[in-house]
């Protein structure tokens, strides 16, 4: 729905503007250095291209990692707006999540994740709008469906996995969703081995987890046994190099204490190339050795399973181009990038084009494998790619972005970010067809770039217009710690359904009918069936007696949307939050006796201060 033509809100947009410059102060995006009259004009271009117009909707979703904050956050693009967080490692009071029993059962002991890389479901290396997958550190993998934007399935802590970094990356089939060990330690985990060993006795692994084509189910499909080095970030090989995942490493010194001086000896570490589609097979044949409870394949036994890419110094990303022909790494302290060539990789590996090995993997040699490399700029982290075989690369030390040509490894722009940018998305830009358009920075500092809050600051991200040759820097917004990774989808591949058909709840304790809610008791065994629909909690009261162990079980009755209701339950710590059609419960033993008000807590109508009543516990 357009409210207002676009010349009006040119003109609405650059009077906002004037009116700005009148005051005294600069619009914070004005590119610096620009001259009287062109800042306006660039400034109104830049506030058109981003502007959505009340009860207009954004062009795509940008799903963004809460990184230690454990959840996953949802903004439009272009606007920026924040429209939800998505609860996963962390509960959420808000959406009562970490409060009901699936929930709950689902977090288990953790209550606390670090999210770092969001995956998008894909078919045949698109976007296909279905499932969003997320690492967390503790060894564990989310999946989210797109269907209801509710968190499934938590998988894990895996066995042997610790500290997964390089993961949910996905393969272009959703085939898998990877996990590699950032922290080498002694396995099975549990055993003690002090750190002196670490070179002999700790291990890495990279695992993939099978992901059900039909219903999304996450569970382990195969392990591998790695040299203990420190496993980064991956991605998966697609068209050209479908059926392979990249995973970057660092400290492959094997050394301890400060890394930072002890894992910089080398010149180069290594990108390491697995062969999914081999581990698959040698998975189905029950191959490896049971550590920990899983099989875990040793790829010095199973030659062709690994590879190791030598990278520049300290890697950090690894990047799949489009065509999947190009495969891009660089040492975080370098000024370049290298573009690594997958059809040199393979010729390389055919003619056993190697220079040693690690714990048996071979290593193959850099010149060989090499096509490129990209003087970017200096501490390049992250690749993201545009439809037109132009690479965006994230430059944190430089903290800027450098745009550059696959193929002619050309650089040709680079637009500062503010400040420090790690990773960068683009539109679709994992995918085998990126759309170009919008680029967003994912800043690590903001440095004042907004109203204060005190010491505890928000990250920055920025949008970036790829639209033309030049980048250009078009909106600041401020995002929760830390976004670290984040995609972006173009917002109608989304189906989301906003109402809980009622034919669809199978759920064993749900009622629908007033008159069938109410306490039955079954020894100290206690069910309350709770019916909520505006403006009532039924029953208003019960009664239960203490030391029983208790089940609400919550339906929300309503089909309308946006009609949330919630129950608090004041001084047990209850607080669940039901969608239209849905029913919940929570388990709890009545510790305290006396009488205990419980109320909705989403605002739902005028009589929305009336839907309470009371438990008694005598
Ligand atoms: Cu670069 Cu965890 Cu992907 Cu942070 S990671 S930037
Ligand atoms: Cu139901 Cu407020």
């Amino acid at each position: 729905m357009k409210i207002e033509g676009k010349g009006t809100i040119l003109a609405t947009v650059a009077g906002i503007v004037v009116l700005g410059l009148l005051a005294g102060r600069c619009a914070p995006s004005a590119p610096k250095g620009a001259k009287k009259g062109a800042a306006v004009s660039d400034v109104a271009q830049a506030a058109m291209k981003v502007y959505v117009a009340p009860g207009d909707l954004d062009e795509y979703y940008l799903f963004a990692s809460g990184g230690h904050s454990g959840q996953m956050y949802v903004y439009g693009l272009p606007s920026g707006r924040h429209i939800s967080t998505i609860p996963v490692f962390t509960p959420y009071p808000a959406t009562g999540y970490g409060f009901d029993d699936d929930s709950k059962k689902m977090l288990g002991e953790l209550t606390w994740g670090d999210a770092h890389h969001p995956a998008l479901s894909e078919t045949n290396g698109d976007y296909d709008g279905r499932w969003l997958f997320i690492n967390d550190m503790n060894g564990r993998i989310a999946r989210i469906d797109l269907r209801d934007f509710k968190t499934k399935q938590i998988i894990g802590p895996v066995p042997n996995v610790s500290g997964n970094h390089g993961s949910s990356f996905v393969t272009p089939g959703t085939e898998y969703s990877v996990m590699a060990s950032r922290f080498s330690i002694p396995i099975p985990k549990g055993t003690a081995v002090e750190v002196a060993k670490y070179a002999t006795d700790y291990k890495g692994v990279v695992t993939g987890i099978k992901v059900d084509p039909k219903t999304g189910e996450m569970s382990i499909g195969w392990q591998i046994l790695m040299p203990p080095f420190d496993y980064d970030l991956g991605d998966a090989g697609k068209l050209v190099s479908n059926g392979w995942v990249f995973f970057t490493s660092y400290n492959t010194e094997k050394a301890i204490g400060k890394l930072e001086i002890t894992s910089a000896q080398k010149d180069r570490d290594y990108i390491a190339a697995v062969d999914w589609k081999m581990a698959e097979q040698l998975a189905a044949k029950g191959e490896g050795q049971m550590i920990g409870g899983i099989k875990v394949i040793d790829p010095a036994k199973n030659p062709g399973l690994v590879y190791f890419m030598p990278c520049g110094k300290s890697p950090h990303g690894v990047d799949v181009s489009p065509d999947g022909k190009y495969v891009i790494g660089s040492g975080k302290l370098q000024g370049v990038t290298t573009a690594f060539n997958w059809e040199k990789v393979q010729t390389a590996i055919r003619n056993k084009d190697f220079t040693g090995d690690e714990d048996g993997i071979p290593v193959l040699k850099y010149e060989s494998i090499k096509d490129a490399e990209v003087p970017v700029g200096l501490g390049p982290l992250h690749t993201q790619f545009g439809p037109d075989g132009y690479a965006y690369t994230s430059l944190f030390v430089d903290s800027a972005i450098a745009k550059w040509k696959l193929g002619t490894w050309e650089v040709v722009d680079k637009v500062p970010m503010s400040y420090s940018i790690g990773h960068l998305s683009a539109a679709e830009g994992d995918t085998v067809s990126p759309d170009g358009k919008w680029l967003v920075g994912l800043n690590k500092l903001s440095h004042g770039r907004h109203l204060t809050v005190g010491p505890s600051q928000p990250e920055s991200s920025q949008l970036v217009d790829i639209t033309e040759e030049k980048m250009k820097l078009v909106l600041d917004f401020f995002t929760e710690p830390e976004p670290h990774y984040a995609q972006i989808i173009k917002a109608d591949k989304i189906k989301a359904i906003e109402v809980y058909p009622k034919e669809e709840n199978h759920h064993p304790l749900a009622v629908w009918d007033v008159k069938d809610a109410g306490v039955t008791r079954n020894g100290n065994k206690v069910t309350v069936k709770i019916v909520e629909v505006r403006s009532t909690i039924t029953p208003t009261d019960f009664e239960i007696k203490e030391g029983d162990e208790v089940t609400l079980a919550i339906t929300n009755i309503e089909q309308t949307t946006d009609e949330l209701h919630g129950l608090g339950l004041l001084d047990y710590n209850i607080n669940i939050v039901v969608d239209p059609g849905e029913t919940k419960t929570v388990t709890f033993k009545a510790k305290k006796k006396g009488v205990f008000p419980y109320y909705c807590t989403n605002f739902c109508s005028a009589l929305h201060q009336e839907m309470q009543g009371y438990m008694v516990v005598r």
